[in-house]
């Protein structure tokens, strides 16, 4: 038994006692959000009625979650912050470090052999700060979550922005930088802006191939990338009720794709089922005994309109299966319209690869469903015409498909079984021949399908759609291949079609498995000594970031106007760079590579503004830094969407760039902008965006009087000698001013030591 009881039983009895007071408070029925939010205030707040979107509050979550990739930098903050344990339970996973080369354990052997400092390094803090540890192979961080800790109105914050897939067993679980990890595991309330909240009523039922990733792609369609910042969503109706808790987890995980802060929905039998299925009859149990604060008051599902800020309502009966992207995964497409989207758009219609798994699609569910494809297409004498790669999530998941014969199903038809990890779909891949740069298409299960992400090609058309789709696709080997109605020639010339998938939402003889890969933290760590080489490329101690001058800030150059869409990936890519995510310094120089310059339209070519020589970005900073001078990116829409990961606002931090300006923020990448005492700010008029031009050097005035909700002033010198004078807006509160003047929200933590 992994999960800790009491906390669940804790969080209960908070449960039971804070929603009728909420209610009380603001004298109507409530929402499920709103009830595990009122749980989990900080303080209880006898009169908190908070402007949804606007106010700021304080939060205790249940639980801590941290992926390798991340945790390395939430920890090396952590160790600054003076604590000799964590104050809340936590765990360690490891997944984004394994490549993807030849097959699962191979594979892991290399990460292994690759990744032994990193491996080390946590495992030791792990110990020493009594972290549960998750060793490389054990499975994806949110698979893992949900098979061991999520529970039904727990809140949970975890260093990913897949974080939310915890919401099928109905928790509010929010991915955020490791700044905020390591505040929550330091004692320190944890600070959200309260959401507004977005209602999904589903009717009907799924059938056919339509599957509950569909919803998800559907609503990504709806609400687009940006629609979700700051909301919640919370779903629920007959549909709802009709999908299996894994099935819930793959809409929640992506719900991480339209910037939502997390989506959830309300405990029902499905959840039951599950925790049944996981082993923790106990937890079902605990829940069933308070069930109506675990779901929605009926008052609000019967007048959604009354108590949502926006109201979507999806039949799933009608719901056709969707085929998303290219380059965004809020492009969306009925299956019937993607055939000829495909030929109108001139996409590569070849389909070189598909790919399932990943933390969205891997549960038991996931692999029967696609399973079933296999089999019957195996029957029908079909193979593959794409290469075709599985990652299971989690070694519990792939031990029991294994024993249930699934991944034989798989191999029959060509497909080859990857280590339990994030692997193509965080960049590490070894994709033979991506180099080349040619145009070509794939298609995965998994959620993101930003340029480069997979394989590094700009050229590389990633789609995303469910398991089932991509590997009937995958056996066709072409995009333009319709299950429901095309027909495919086999290996003896017959026509023959494939029949609608089928699957079962947990194993009928339960879920097996010899080794978890779970290291339990000792209770005596304090002794443990965490070495770090001084001389190792891979993981350096911090320094702490200067504090704010006291002055306003005078001739920032721009280092970048960036066009277009910039996600983390543009600013901080992964793939390649994954191995210096502990090692601040090196993981610098690959800062905004990816983003296009809007002068020239080209990625990573920048003005040197003190030699007029065109360079890199990272070169072109360090420059600047050498001299002294402070530096000011400006930024279109949703920037920073996608990722958590906090290297994409230390970077900046680290080289000396000051001031990051932009139409609009994703909520993690704001957040930690502004933990690392940056100055994150927006355009009061975008159409001013228009104004910088690539000699600017840019003065901030007002910094003085910094205050919650008062704009600040740009003065943008252009090299002839004119101005322009522009207002910025903030979103910072007199906290968050606090960390800018202090320099970052850590030294505020050292200084309290
Ligand atoms: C991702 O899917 O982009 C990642 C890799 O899981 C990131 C975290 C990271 O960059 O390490 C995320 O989603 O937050
Ligand atoms: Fe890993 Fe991909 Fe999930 Fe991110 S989205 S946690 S990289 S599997």
């Amino acid at each position: 038994m992994l999960f800790d009881l009491e906390l669940i039983e804790e969080t209960y009895k908070r449960l039971s006692t804070r929603v009728p007071e909420a209610r009380d408070l603001l004298g109507r029925p409530l929402t499920l959000t709103e009830k595990i939010l009122y749980a989990h205030l900080w303080n209880k707040q006898e009169s908190l009625k908070p402007e949804r979107g606007v106010t700021y509050v304080d939060f205790a979550p249940d639980r801590v979650a941290m992926q390798d990739a991340t945790a390395q930098m939430a920890l090396l903050q952590f160790m600054q912050a003076g604590r000799a344990r964590t104050t809340v339970p936590s765990t360690v996973h490891c997944d984004h470090l394994i490549q993807a080369r030849a097959g699962a354990q191979t594979d892991l052997n290399q990460a292994l052999d690759k990744n032994q400092e990193v491996y080390d390094f946590l495992a030791s803090v792990s110990e020493k700060y009594g972290i549960g540890f998750w060793k490389p192979g054990a499975g994806i961080i949110h698979q893992v979550v949900l098979e061991h800790y999520a529970f039904p109105g727990g809140m949970m914050i975890g260093t990913d922005s897949h974080t939310p897939n915890a919401g099928g067993l109905g928790m509010i679980a929010i991915g955020v930088g490791g700044a905020d990890a390591c505040d929550v595991m330091a004692g320190l309330p944890w600070e959200l802006k309260f959401p507004r909240i977005i209602g999904v009523r589903l009717t009907g039922k799924l059938n056919g191939w339509a599957s509950a990733k569909d919803v998800i792609l559907k609503v990504a369609g709806i609400l687009t990338v940006k629609g979700g910042t700051d909301h919640i969503l919370e779903y629920f109706g007959e549909g709802a009720q009709s999908l299996s808790a894994t099935g819930k987890s793959t809409i929640c995980n992506m719900g991480a794709e339209i910037g939502a802060t997390t989506s959830l929905f309300g405990f029902d039998a499905a959840m039951v089922e599950y925790l049944h299925g996981t082993q923790r009859e106990k937890v079902a149990g605990e829940a069933e005994r308070i069930q109506e604060h675990l779901t929605g008051d009926p008052e609000v599902y019967a007048s959604p309109e009354a108590y949502f800020d926006q109201v979507i309502e999806i039949n799933l009966s009608e719901l056709e299966p969707h085929v998303n992207g290219p380059f965004t995964p809020d492009l969306a497409w009925p299956l019937s319209q993607f055939a000829e989207a495909v030929e109108k758009n001139g996409w590569p219609a070849r389909l070189e690869v598909g790919l399932i798994g990943s933390c969205t699609n891997s549960s038991y569910e996931d692999i029967t469903r696609a399973a079933s494809v296999a089999r019957q297409a195996s029957q029908k004498n079909l193979k593959v015409k794409s290469a075709f790669t599985i990652t299971p999530g989690s070694e519990m998941v792939r031990y029991t498909v294994e024993r249930d014969g699934y991944l034989d199903d798989f191999g029959t038809i060509g497909g080859v079984v990857l280590a339990n990890a994030c692997g193509p779909c965080i960049g590490q891949w070894a994709r033979a021949g991506s180099e080349d740069q040619k145009p070509n298409s794939i298609i995965t299960s998994f959620n993101r399908n930003f340029a480069k992400r997979n394989d590094g090609n700009p050229n590389t058309h990633a789609f995303v759609a469910s398991p089932e789709v991509v590997t009937a696709l995958s056996i066709a080997g072409d995009l333009r291949f319709n299950p429901l109605k095309d027909s495919l020639t086999n290996e003896r010339g017959e026509e023959v079609r494939l029949d609608e998938p089928s699957g079962i939402p947990l194993p009928v003889r339960g879920f097996d498995v010899e080794d978890y890969g779970y290291q339990v933290p000792s209770p005596q760590g304090e002794s443990v000594v965490v070495k770090i080489d001084p001389a190792s490329q891979r993981l350096q101690l911090l320094d702490p970031f200067p504090a704010w001058e006291g002055i306003d800030l005078h001739g920032l150059l721009l280092l970048i106007k960036v066009k277009g869409k910039c996600t983390t990936d543009h600013i901080s890519m992964a793939g390649p760079w994954l191995k210096y995510r502990g090692h601040l310094d090196n993981i610098s120089n690959n800062l905004l590579i990816g983003a296009i310059n809007f002068a020239n339209g080209q990625a990573n070519h920048v003005k040197n503004q003190l030699n007029g020589k065109y360079g890199e970005v990272p070169a072109v900073q360090r420059a600047y830094k050498s001299a002294g001078l402070g530096s000011i990116v400006v930024g279109d829409e949703n920037y920073g969407e996608g990722s958590s990961r906090e290297h994409a606002a230390m970077e900046p931090r680290h080289l000396g760039v000051r001031v990051i300006l932009v139409k609009s923020f994703a909520r993690i990448h704001e957040t930690n902008l502004k933990k690392q005492g940056m100055l994150a700010l927006t355009f009061a008029n975008a159409a001013d965006y228009e104004k910088v031009q690539e000699d600017d050097r840019i003065d901030v005035l007002g910094l003085t009087s910094f205050r919650p909700g008062q704009p600040l002033h740009l003065m943008l010198n252009h090299s002839d000698g004119s101005h322009d004078e522009i207002q910025v807006n903030h979103t910072y509160n007199e906290t968050q001013i606090d960390w800018f003047r202090a320099g970052a929200a850590l030294n505020m933590i050292r200084q309290s030591i």
